[in-house]
């Protein structure tokens, strides 16, 4: 019987669940060290942790580890249904508001690492969190992908802590009722990137797809429906996603650095997000909330056959 104690939160409407103790001992390593350990020794905790029946796919959880910067509060690895995450924007927002849940951070300045850089994040005295991204921009403008069943479909790649196909929703509307074919849609396109051989730096898989619109509500600039990689969609802007959409708005010069970007999310949560210009890249800030809503202790008895999780 292993028992592994988590607290569960939501990022506008997207879930983090933190690992406190239990979780595999990875040791002391550099983060992306650590995070392919996690890969190669201990995947059965990803998918006991996050995967059905304990978790869903839409579950993003995120393992807490010593950080090997003494400025860092906690390195934080992000797992969910299929794998292991580069960043995660509502995630980090998650894991500030847990520590600050549990008493360990306060208002004020934290920095934390993870596989691909350090993110700082502000908590705000109003509980708000900003957090500083990692460097942002856009890699490719206007790439067209034939995608069976749909015809040419243009977007952009961007990178954002993770990889971005960025397509303006031409066809279907973004709202709640059309999700299962948004999903369809948006992982065609991602399944005919993969095929034509349409990656990210170094053939980096593009994993999210970011179909996007103008938002039918007052004071937003956008909504977005974001395809995760294992199929869920971002429940959450998802703020690697705004990252890398205001780092194709920087390239086109269509935001100002500085200037507010509200992003809404299809359930319509909403980032506020804004940039600084970094030689060729951008540094996004990404401003959101998240709420705690479960303390537990995940169970695993070897007796159950679906103890580590389905998938
Ligand atoms: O907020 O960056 C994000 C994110 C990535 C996947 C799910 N959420």
């Amino acid at each position: 019987m292993r028992r592994i104690r988590v607290i569960d939160s939501h990022t506008g409407g997207e879930p983090t669940r933190v690992v406190l103790e239990g979780g595999p001992e990875l040791g002391r390593d550099d983060l992306v060290i650590l995070r392919e350990r996690f890969r190669e020794r201990f995947d059965d905790f990803r998918k006991a942790i996050v995967c059905e029946p304990r978790g869903s796919d839409v579950m993003v959880g995120a393992l807490l580890c010593p950080p090997t910067l003494p400025s860092c509060v906690t390195g934080v690895i992000f797992f969910n249904n299929v794998g292991y995450l580069g960043m995660c924007g509502h995630g980090t927002i998650g894991v500030v508001k847990t520590l600050e849940y549990l008493g360990r951070i306060g208002p004020g300045v934290h920095s934390l690492e993870t596989p691909v850089g350090v993110v700082k994040a502000t908590l705000h005295p109003d509980g708000k969190v900003s957090i500083a991204n990692v460097p942002s921009h856009r890699l490719a403008h206007d790439v067209a992908v034939s995608v069976p069943g749909h015809g040419e479909v243009r977007g952009d790649i961007a990178w954002g802590g993770n990889w971005f196909f960025l397509s303006r929703a031409e066809h279907l509307p973004l709202e709640l009722p059309h999700v299962p074919a948004l999903t369809a849609y948006a992982s065609a396109i991602k399944h005919a990137l993969a095929a034509k051989g349409i990656t990210g730096t170094g053939g980096a898989e593009i994993d999210h797809v970011e179909l996007y619109a103008p938002s039918p509500t007052p004071g937003v600039d956008a909504r977005n429906f974001v395809l995760c990689p294992g199929l869920a969609y971002d429940r959450s802007p998802c703020g690697t996603g705004t990252s890398a959409k205001l780092a194709c708005l920087a390239a086109e010069s269509a935001l100002a650095e500085g200037a507010t970007w509200v992003q809404e999310s299809i359930i319509g949560s909403r980032f506020e997000a804004r940039y600084t210009r970094y030689g060729d890249r951008i540094l996004p800030v990404i401003t959101g909330t998240a709420s705690v809503n479960a303390e537990a202790m995940l169970v695993v008895d070897s007796s159950d056959p679906f103890a580590w999780g389905i998938g």
